[in-house]
């Protein structure tokens, strides 16, 4: 048989994950932002910061990113964003369509994929399958970092496994969870913060709403995306994405100015 490929075998394909994965682990013990939660405004936030050659990491729980940027609107893979977000989609290069006045369509997965690509460009790294259950708090519980464990330890019931999980120092964290506000949730557990929860749908009002409450919400803590909404009880806009991206954008020029 004629060969195709060079003499690799199952050690050295090994050895490479291994060493690489570790390297960067070891890296990003210590970073400049993490970003919990890789969908659309996590994504877009850690395009902008790392842009600037800082360190960002953003870890995800699932085995994919992007959260809920594939499937746009109910299980149908088509997402929308009303002016001027359109402009955001130029940015990353995803062709779209106007439906109507000021209203634009994109495929989703395009959109995700772009996005997901855009962000690895501008130097972004990731852990998925990491699940943040806790923040580190120090001094006037400034958030310092965060704490984690992969997700299927995680999820394991709770009389199987006990694995104490591991922490990552950084100088900033943004929650960009989407609707579950997890790391906002942490500090509300411990009567830090209170969270209004996320209101009911309106489209027109919410998304101007979303992107003008990005906010710092506590000190080391930035809000983005949908966990804006649950924090600060917020409309929610259903399947469309320009206030994610907007939030996103707003999220990371906050950091930048933070880590000036
Ligand atoms: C690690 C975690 C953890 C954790 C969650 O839901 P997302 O897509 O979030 P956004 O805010 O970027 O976008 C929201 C949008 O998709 C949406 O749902 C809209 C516009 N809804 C409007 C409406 O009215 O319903 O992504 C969040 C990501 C997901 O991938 C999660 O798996 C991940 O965060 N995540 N990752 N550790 N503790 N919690």
């Amino acid at each position: 048989m004629k060969k195709i490929f060079s003499k690799v075998g199952e050690k050295e394909v090994t050895r490479a994950i291994v060493e690489e994965f570790a390297k960067q682990f070891l890296d990003y013990v210590e970073s400049d932002c993490i970003i919990v939660g890789g969908g659309p405004s996590g994504l877009m936030a850690g395009s902008v910061i790392s842009k600037k050659g800082n360190k960002v990491l953003i870890i995800e729980r699932n085995n994919y990113l992007g959260g809920g940027f594939w499937l746009g609107g109910y299980l149908m893979n088509m997402i929308t964003v009303r002016d001027p977000a359109q402009k955001m989609l130029d940015k990353i290069g995803v062709p779209y369509r106007e439906s109507s006045k000021s209203l634009y369509v994109a495929d989703g997965p395009h959109a995700c994929s772009k996005l997901i690509a855009y962000a690895c460009d501008r130097g972004v790294k990731f852990a998925n399958m990491t699940m943040v259950n806790d923040v580190v708090l120090r001094e006037k519980n400034r958030v310092c970092g965060v704490v984690i464990n992969w997700t299927p330890v995680e999820e394991l019931p709770r009389g199987l496994a006990c694995v104490d999980p591991v922490a990552l120092e950084t100088k900033i964290v943004i929650d960009a969870t989407g609707h579950d506000a997890t790391v906002v949730k942490k500090l509300e557990e411990r009567g830090i913060i209170k969270l209004k929860g996320e209101g009911a749908m309106w489209i027109e009002q919410s998304e101007d709403l979303v992107v003008e409450y990005t906010s710092e919400v506590h000190p080391g803590l930035i809000v983005c995306g949908m966990s804006v909404s649950a924090t600060f009880g917020l409309p929610r806009m259903g399947p469309t994405f320009g206030s994610m991206l907007l939030s996103g954008e707003k999220a990371g020029n906050l950091v930048l100015e933070k880590l000036k």
